[in-house]
């Protein structure tokens, strides 16, 4: 076959909220990305995607992306719009929020996540026009707030095992994690040890995929882990499985640690966790005589009310056994504090020129759109600027941001590439450049290279990439400062400035960060006390537990009759939060909105395998399919996520349950803490 002149590839970087971070390689042809690759030359990438993003250029190309600026034409969430120019709308949005301004600045709000994963089309020009506009901050919390501020005053930062060596582990726990789905490249290390001998354990109330290929799987009660950590200190004091040298040199709190871990015998924590005392036992046997352990924790144990203390109870094992000594021994959660960002350079908090506006948690953003003005409070919210997120169908309790969002005196921007639920709800929608057409910079969460993403394809239809917007928004709102016409290749070079080589970046796509093979072998711990800190001064200074402990649910099993159910709302393995929900071929993969019951709770209630069920608590009520399947455990249900509420049952999704309450650490949601009845229908 003739080589076409017009084809060709392009490097770049999978932008979506995974701890992978894969290099990509998308081939063009005719100006059009027709297929999307791992790029083999990046080790961490090998090559491989998953199955949702090997379908990019599906999502990029999709028939209903939004191609034009628009204007709402019906009521809010009616979906009714009609396209203007693009002149039209920024006018339109500077004037409003200059008139906004005028009075207070804090009233307007933006809403963003990791929608997108890039620091320059996330947060990059964003910052800068929020910060100068004087709007209020918001607390990105959503996902890995508990966990992160647990690690900063366990471990001194998000830091750990550098991923590559789990493959040298001989005892690997994975902990709140369904690897196999959001971690993919993770779970390759992890066949390779097993392989190799690694024995594999899965700690998840949910029987998942990736617990299905584990040696064993722990199906504990959610939000009950720092009672079995404790439970496993318990078994590693008791037994003397202990590193007394590392204990003495490199942790602080050990004697306050122990005698608490001395509460909690196995027989107690397997009441709390609803487990065989053997099964804990047996735990506690293999982590203290096995070596190297290491522990895959992830951020789906942490979103229970003691999810921050939880982090922080398995976080001290490593110390107590020393399992840091090895490369392959130790913890990883999230490995963003690696990375060296110039947030500074990027972000200009200097604009802020001396102010510190409100800052608005986006966990509660239902209750706090319906908020009046008061002195606590502050002003009313009058507008909200959405990027990278979907709130309306991923945060808490969705019929209160739902009717936050319905506001007729709300002025609502959203910048998207599809008509989503919160799309739906604006006044404004803006169409938004995807990773194939615009620049950007990328650290991870799960491994310790940048990657840089350069444009394969001009913009679909008028798409603009959000930094664009925030340009062209600061310029009609007269803010001058020459940082406001960087372009994108030049925030890019900002992010890192000289402490990453950006010519290597530029020739290869990626570039590995020089980080310690074993980081805390010899301690040196990031925290105040340059210790791993079983007790945390900083933590008891703001009248807190200073020592982790098991900190039962808000809404724990057996506390409420008209609700005896606890659920979960993992994410469906070919979605992406709600991102891909509108692929039909990924969407068909997953059929329908499931709720997994085990046959012990559904035959009481007369529910058989793909009923339809209403779901329900003091909330909301979400109807879908009963799936009866062993992957529930009794008195546990799995309502898988994240849905569009227009493309479910019945107009709206798992999150109509979920509560704004927030975790103990980190103010963070609480998704996995909640309690449902569940009745055919
Ligand atoms: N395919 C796919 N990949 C994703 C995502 C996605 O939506 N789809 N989301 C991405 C995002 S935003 C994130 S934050 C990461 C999350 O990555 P992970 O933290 O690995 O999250 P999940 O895969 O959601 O796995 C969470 C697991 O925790 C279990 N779990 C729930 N409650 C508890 C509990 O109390 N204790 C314990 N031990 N386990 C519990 C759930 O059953 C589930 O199997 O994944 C990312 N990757
Ligand atoms: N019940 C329940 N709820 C949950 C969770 C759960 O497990 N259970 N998980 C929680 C977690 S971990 C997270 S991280 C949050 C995630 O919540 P969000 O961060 O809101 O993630 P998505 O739902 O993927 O929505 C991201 C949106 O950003 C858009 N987008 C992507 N790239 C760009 C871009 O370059 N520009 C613009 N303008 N838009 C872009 C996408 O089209 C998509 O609609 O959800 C949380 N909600
Ligand atoms: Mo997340």
């Amino acid at each position: 076959m003739a080589h076409n002149p017009n084809e060709f590839t392009v490097r770049g970087a999978c932008p979506h909220d995974c701890p992978d971070t894969c290099a990509l390689v998308t081939t063009v042809v005719d100006g059009k990305a027709v297929r999307v690759a791992g790029n083999p030359a990046h080790r961490h990438t090998d090559g491989a995607l998953c199955t949702k993003v090997s379908r990019y250029p599906e999502r990029t190309h999709h028939p209903e992306r939004i191609l034009a600026p628009l204007r709402r034409t019906g009521p809010k969430g009616s979906g009714r719009f009609e396209p203007i120019g693009w002149d039209e709308a920024l006018d339109d949005i500077a004037a409003r929020l200059k008139d906004i301004a005028a009075r207070n600045p804090q009233a307007i709000v933006p809403y963003s996540y990791a929608g997108t994963m890039g620091q320059v089309q996330s947060e990059g020009m964003a910052a800068r026009f929020f910060n100068r506009l004087g709007a209020s901050f918001l607390d990105r919390t959503i996902c890995a707030a508990a966990g992160g501020e647990a690690l900063v005053h366990t471990l001194g930062g998000k830091l750990g095992m550098k991923v590559e060596h789990f493959a040298e582990a001989k005892l690997i726990l994975i902990w709140g994690s369904n690897s196999i789905a959001s971690n993919l490249h993770f779970w390759r290390l992890a066949q390779q040890a097993k392989r190799d001998g690694a024995r594999l354990v899965c700690i998840d109330p949910r029987r998942s995929e990736t617990a299905d290929k584990c040696h064993e799987h722990i199906a504990l009660r959610p939000g009950t882990d720092a009672a079995l950590a404790l439970a496993l200190m318990h078994e590693l004091i008791r037994n003397d499985w202990l590193d007394h040298d590392y204990i003495a040199r490199h942790t602080l709190g050990w004697e306050q640690l122990r005698e608490r871990a001395l509460q909690w015998p196995p027989e107690r924590a397997a009441e709390v966790c609803g487990i065989p005392v053997e099964q804990i036992e047996r735990l506690a046997r293999d982590y203290g005589t096995t070596k190297p352990a290491a522990i895959r924790l992830n951020y789906g144990m942490q979103r229970v009310r003691g999810g921050g203390n939880a982090v922080r109870a398995i976080a001290c094992l490593p110390a107590l056994t020393g399992a840091w000594r090895h490369r392959a021994g130790g913890l990883l959660l999230s490995a963003s504090g690696h990375f060296p960002v110039d947030r500074a350079a990027l972000h200009r908090p200097d604009l802020l020129a001396g102010r510190t506006p409100r800052t608005i948690n986006m966990v509660t953003i239902g209750d706090d759109l319906l908020r009046e003005s008061s002195p606590a409070f502050g002003p009313k919210i009058e507008a909200l600027i959405v990027y990278n997120s979907n709130p309306v169908a991923v945060a808490p309790e969705s019929p209160k941001v739902v009717a936050g969002f319905a506001r007729e005196d709300l002025f609502t921007v959203v910048l998207e590439h599809f008509m989503t639920d919160t799309a739906d709800h604006a006044d404004i929608v803006l169409p938004a450049t995807t990773q194939l057409e615009h620049w950007d910079i990328h650290t991870s969460y799960g491994h310790t290279d940048v990657l840089l993403n350069r444009p394969a394809i001009a913009p679909v239809g008028q798409a603009r990439p959000n930094t664009e917007v925030f340009r062209q928004l600061a310029r009609r709102m007269g803010f001058d400062e020459p940082c406001f016409a960087d372009d994108d290749e030049t925030l890019c070079r900002q992010t890192f400035g000289d402490r990453v080589d950006f010519q290597q970046l530029l020739d290869q796509g990626f570039a590995t960060l020089p980080v310690p093979e074993a980081p805390f072998a010899e301690g040196g711990f990031p925290t105040p006390s340059g210790k791993c800190e079983f007790f945390s001064a900083r933590l008891a200074a703001q009248g807190l537990d200073g020592l982790p402990d098991h900190v039962p649910n808000h809404e724990p099993a057996g506390s409420d009759p008209r609700h005896p159910l606890a659920m979960i709302s993992p994410p469906a393995r070919n979605f992406l939060n709600s991102s891909f929900v509108n692929v039909k071929s990924l969407r068909d993969i997953e059929g329908e909105p499931l709720l997994e019951i085990s046959a012990a709770d559904a035959a009481p209630r007369g529910i058989a395998d793909g009923d339809l069920v209403r779901v329900f608590n003091q909330r909301g009520s979400y109807r879908c399919t009963a799936r009866l399947s062993t992957r529930a455990r009794e008195g546990v249900v799995n309502g898988l996520g994240i849905w569009w509420r227009k493309l479910g049952l019945d107009g709206s999704n798992v999150n109509e349950l979920t509560s704004q309450k927030l975790t103990d650490l980190g103010r963070a949601p609480v998704f996995y803490d909640c309690l449902v009845q569940v009745e055919k229908g």
